[in-house]
């Protein structure tokens, strides 16, 4: 024991100081929140996507819908992709015009491409002549927007740096159509020193750098491993830098968050989607295209308008979030114009309701159906903030499931008092007969301490439909003041005689439940409803030999849905271990079929997800489980089928258009953690 511990002692002293490398995967909460404390009052920052592939700014030989992947989605060999470095000379680049813009719009970060998937390096980097010092160019970007940011003030600067890249040599994964770059004699480890020693410039010579967005961390290439020594080594180069949660391979798919798990990083990042309700102490930043490209892509007009884009940054203010807004910059140097109209109209409007925005936490409430809430502490006020999507058109505006009166209302653009009358748990605010602001008026309901607020309960379950049985438990959100719960199952509403919750309920027959809050003896919120529902398994079929894998039929032709393919002959067939494009990875114009039989270890629900990039759909012992069809980028779709222990029959139909191209199947129950369908569950 002493022995051990003297030993432990002596390597602890040794060691540590000489690696000087503090492990902060395990930082306490205080330091964390200390740390994130700017990126949460901010709320609003610019992403930016530029590089060389604002050069032929989407297009290809003919085709035009391509951006920041154009190098792989138009298949360029490197040595053509190269010669865009003789050509990236944006004259007109003007940094400080750039961080005016973000600030005059409301945004307090810029995020910026240091290097996207294709490798190029905005920034004068001693580790690689794949960076703006080769083109005509010869300025280094990131250091004129650095000095920007000092000059200006009141914006961070934050760097987007993929770990997938397409140039160097050493990061050994291919495209499955680059023949021409062979893996011979690659080297991972000089890759990742090659990273890290490219972060260390940027951490060191381009100021208070607020943020590290990693991205491309999917591939096999990179561990989790991989991951936490990464997050730790940036960390360690600056501690107070914030890291996403790319940088390890924690997040699912395009929802973006962490899974459970030890995982690095420190914020979740849903991708071109907003989640349906925050989580409560997690942080997440939404980040969004303003028309369907991060790049520039000169032919995309389809942009989101104004307040399109003003409602989904109060939406997601009111679930906790952050917003990261993209500019796709062209290749002289300026935002789009119609980018640039956007941002303008946003800074209007940020201008008199910023404070509706910056440091607020999320909504107390559940649903509101005329706009969002944010809400914001100070001292011994809260102010709640509504924001008005829906202009109410009869002079009155309600807000339930109130338990305590509010000291002042008012509009917060102008200050103007607004009469109020409260009853029961109800206000009435009497609102001017036209919207102030038609986009999104902002109403002050302010508070001395903190509101009460009156929620329907929680209806917690694994999933709406079970075999045996389910457990149901009911729950008040936080703050629910001195409520308590009622409930039904025989469909009717809850009143004041209904059975008071105590213990979970546990179902064996469908039912639906049905629940509401009560305090003295009153009703005080909405009631919520959850249908559940019993279901037979779907029996197993007896396999009198079972080979693993499944068999893939490929197809060649072009469509905008999934075909018939039983009316088309393949062109060929293999076998695969996983839901995957297979052998015509990285092709365009193809569809695969791929068809065998799922080995389910136990009976029960199971929850299917699949993603592709198009369209496809998946069957079940012949049932249509899930319909992901149409022409879209990587889009996820959900099913439930409720499956006997042993072998059912699967069949994932696919196909891709033009483009990425991509098909993935994730399992997941109450037992068994979410999961790509592991090989080992996949028979022919
Ligand atoms: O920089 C922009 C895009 O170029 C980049 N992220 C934004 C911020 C991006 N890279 N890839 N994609 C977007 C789409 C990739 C989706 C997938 Fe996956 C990768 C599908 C399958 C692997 C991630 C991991 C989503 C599902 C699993």
């Amino acid at each position: 024991m002493k022995k051990a511990f003297f030993l432990l002692l002596i390597s602890a002293i040794i060691i540590l100081p000489v690696l000087g490398q503090k492990n902060y995967l395990n930082e306490s909460k205080a330091d964390k929140d200390k740390r994130m404390e700017w990126w949460r009052d901010a709320r609003f920052g610019m992403f930016i996507h530029w590089g060389l592939y604002s050069v032929p700014a989407g297009e290809w030989k003919g085709t035009t819908n391509h951006a920041e992947w154009i190098r792989t989605t138009a298949q360029i060999p490197l040595k053509e992709y190269d010669q865009f470095v003789s050509r990236f000379n944006p004259v007109k680049f003007n940094a400080e015009a750039w961080v005016q813009m973000a600030k005059d719009a409301g945004m307090k970060y810029i995020t910026i491409t240091s290097k996207h998937h294709d490798g190029f390096c905005l920034w004068d980097s001693k580790e690689t002549d794949f960076d703006v010092m080769s083109t005509p160019f010869k300025r280094d970007i990131l250091k004129e927007l650095a000095d920007a940011c000092r000059k200006i003030g009141g914006i961070k600067l934050c760097f987007y740096h993929s770990i997938m890249d397409w140039h160097h040599p050493d990061y050994s994964q291919r495209r499955e159509w680059e023949k021409d770059r062979p893996t011979t004699g690659t080297n991972r480890d000089r890759y990742i020193n090659y990273m890290k020693k490219q972060l260390k410039e940027l951490v060191t010579n381009y100021g208070d750098i607020g943020v590290f967005w990693f991205d491309g961390e999917w591939e096999n290439f990179w561990t989790h491993e991989d991951g936490k020594a990464l997050y730790n080594y940036v960390r360690n180069l600056k501690p107070d830098i914030i890291v996403n949660n790319r940088v390890d391979k924690g997040r699912g798919g395009m929802a973006g968050m962490t899974s459970d798990g030890d995982y690095g990083g420190d914020f979740g990042t849903p991708e071109q989607e907003i989640p349906e309700t925050g989580l409560p102490g997690v942080d997440w930043e939404s980040c969004m295209t303003m028309n369907d490209h991060w790049g520039y892509n000169k032919a995309d007009k389809n942009f989101k308008s104004t307040e399109d884009l003003i409602r989904k940054l109060a939406d997601i203010a009111s679930k906790g979030g952050n917003f990261l807004l993209n500019i796709g910059p062209k290749a002289d140097g300026t935002f789009p114009q119609e980018s640039i109209d956007r941002l303008k109209e946003i800074g209007k409007w940020m201008k008199a309701n910023g404070e509706s925005i910056y440091g607020t936490s999320a909504s107390p409430f559940e649903h509101i159906n005329w706009g969002r809430i944010t809400q914001k502490q100070t001292n011994n006020t809260t102010k709640l903030y509504l924001h008005v999507f829906d202009w109410p058109k009869d002079g009155k505006l309600q807000l339930h499931g109130l338990g305590n009166d509010p000291k002042h209302i008012y509009i917060l653009a102008d200050n103007k008092d607004l009469e109020y009358a409260k009853k029961d748990n109800t206000i009435d605010i009497k609102t001017p007969i036209t919207a102030p602001d038609k986009i999104n008026t902002v109403i002050v309901v302010e508070f001395n301490g903190q509101p009460i607020v009156y929620r329907p309960p929680l209806i917690n379950a694994y999933s709406d439909s079970f075999i045996d049985q389910v457990n149901v438990s009911l729950s008040l959100p936080e703050n629910g003041g001195d409520a308590v719960i009622r409930y039904t199952s025989d469909g009717t509403d809850p009143v004041i005689s209904s059975a008071l919750y105590k213990n979970e309920i546990i179902l064996s027959h469908s039912a639906i439940i049905k629940a509401r809050s009560f305090v003295k003896g009153k009703a005080v919120s909405g009631i919520v409803e959850r249908k559940f529902e019993k279901a037979e398994p779907w029996i197993a079929v007896d396999l009198f030999k079972a080979e693993p894998g499944l068999n893939a039929n490929y197809y060649e032709g072009e469509w905008d849905k999934l075909p018939d393919f039983r009316a088309i002959t393949s062109k060929e067939s293999g076998i695969i271990s996983s839901i995957s494009p297979g052998k015509y990875a990285g092709q365009e114009k193809y569809g695969v079929v791929i068809q065998g039989y799922l080995d389910i270890p136990a009976t029960a629900m199971y929850s299917f997800y699949l993603n592709s990039d198009d369209g496809s759909a998946l069957y079940i012992d012949g049932n249509k489980v899930i319909d992901n069809d149409g022409l879209h980028g990587m889009v996820e779709k959900s099913g439930t089928a409720p499956l006997a222990a042993g072998f059912h029959s699967i069949r994932v139909e696919f196909f891709e258009n033009t483009g990425g191209d991509d098909v993935q199947l994730f399992i997941e129950s109450e037992k068994i953690k979410r999961q790509q369908v592991p090989a080992k569950m996949l028979v022919h």
